[in-house]
């Protein structure tokens, strides 16, 4: 089968299932065509690029423990990744899509990028798992701060940013860090009551329904986010979109996965063009650098 055959079919299963319903599960694959680089594709992911910051291990600059003794190394990262500085992928504009066309469920992300909400979806469709830049709070004494606090901190000069000048608590002088969670960490309660409610939801359709999981551009190695797709009923068809064969889908798959292997704004591409959606998507890319373009661009979408 060649790999783009699947996409075909899910194409077709799509077509052929109106009522169906997509709930996405992705991560940071998803954003690498926009310039943010993963974790752990060698060469280019970032734990092979941290290695200038002198950690002593790569995961460490999301340790709480390390940014309490050693805040720099995660404002560095936060730099890098601050929204704002990068604009969405095909694959995001073809989530958009689905939740204008009425099949989109809910897209569970493990970003940090907000880039899902720079692509126009509506919030409540989308579930950060692990959090992201747009609020703060005081790792000591837990009061909460506003988006400015931390993004203002950040813009000065990294030359010149020592131990004293990181965003402090006007409370308690504790550390102030954006709600990205760091391994410890609890995830927001909103990921696991979400999907206690849609697990629900997907059991209680009908068969007939023929819902559909699309899992892209994620390693599946964070736990939790990682066993979601192993909990989808077997009556639902779960997709994969990755460059490698991960997770379940490679260690137990399913007789009615899918698969695609490769560039996801590639199969962000096809995907569209089979579900005939090709002018929608380009009409969405060509907007990308306007959001009040994009507004427009959707109201004169006829759908
Ligand atoms: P990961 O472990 O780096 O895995 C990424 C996966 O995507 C790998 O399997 C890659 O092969 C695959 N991939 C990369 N680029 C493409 C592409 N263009 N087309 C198809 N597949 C591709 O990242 P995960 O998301 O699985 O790990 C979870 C971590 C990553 C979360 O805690 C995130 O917060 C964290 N993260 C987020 C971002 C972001 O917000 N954009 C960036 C880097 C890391």
């Amino acid at each position: 089968m060649t790999k783009t055959s699947d996409i075909k079919l899910l194409a077709t299963h799509i077509k052929k299932n109106p009522d169906a319903k997509v709930i996405f599960m992705v991560g940071a694959g998803i954003s690498t065509s926009c310039g943010i680089p993963d974790f752990r594709s060698p060469k280019t992911g970032l734990y092979h690029n941290l290695s200038k910051l002198n950690l002593p291990f790569a995961e460490s600059v999301f340790d709480v423990d390390y940014f309490k003794q050693n805040p720099k190394p995660f404002y560095t990262l936060a730099r890098e990744l601050y929204p704002g500085n990068f604009k969405p992928s095909k694959f995001h504009y073809l989530m958009k899509l689905f939740e204008k066309k009425g099949r989109l469920k809910r897209i569970y992300t493990q970003n940090i990028d907000t880039l899902e909400r720079e692509a126009g979806i509506f919030p409540e469709y989308v579930i950060e798992a692990h959090g992201s830049f747009s609020s703060n709070h005081c790792i000591e004494c837990a009061k909460e701060f506003p988006l400015e606090v931390f993004r203002d901190q950040l813009a000065l000069d990294c030359k010149y940013i020592n131990i004293f000048e990181y965003a402090k608590c006007d409370k308690c002088k504790g550390l102030i860090k954006p709600r990205i969670v760091f391994f410890g960490e609890n995830l927001p309660s909103e990921f696991f009551d979400t999907w206690d409610e849609d697990l629900e939801w997907l059991c209680g359709r009908k068969k007939s329904e023929n819902d559909i999981v699309i899992v892209a551009g994620t390693s599946l190695t964070v736990y939790p986010f990682a066993s979601l797709h192993s909990e989808v009923p077997s009556h639902v068809k779960r997709v994969l979109f990755n460059i490698d064969s991960v997770g379940d889908f490679a260690s137990n798959p399913r007789q009615s996965d899918l698969q695609f292997k490769g560039k996801l704004d590639e199969a962000a591409f096809i995907l569209a063009h089979e579900l005939h959606w090709g002018k929608d998507l380009e009409l969405l890319m060509k907007t990308e650098n306007d959001v009040l373009d994009i507004v427009e661009a959707l109201e004169n979408l006829n759908i």
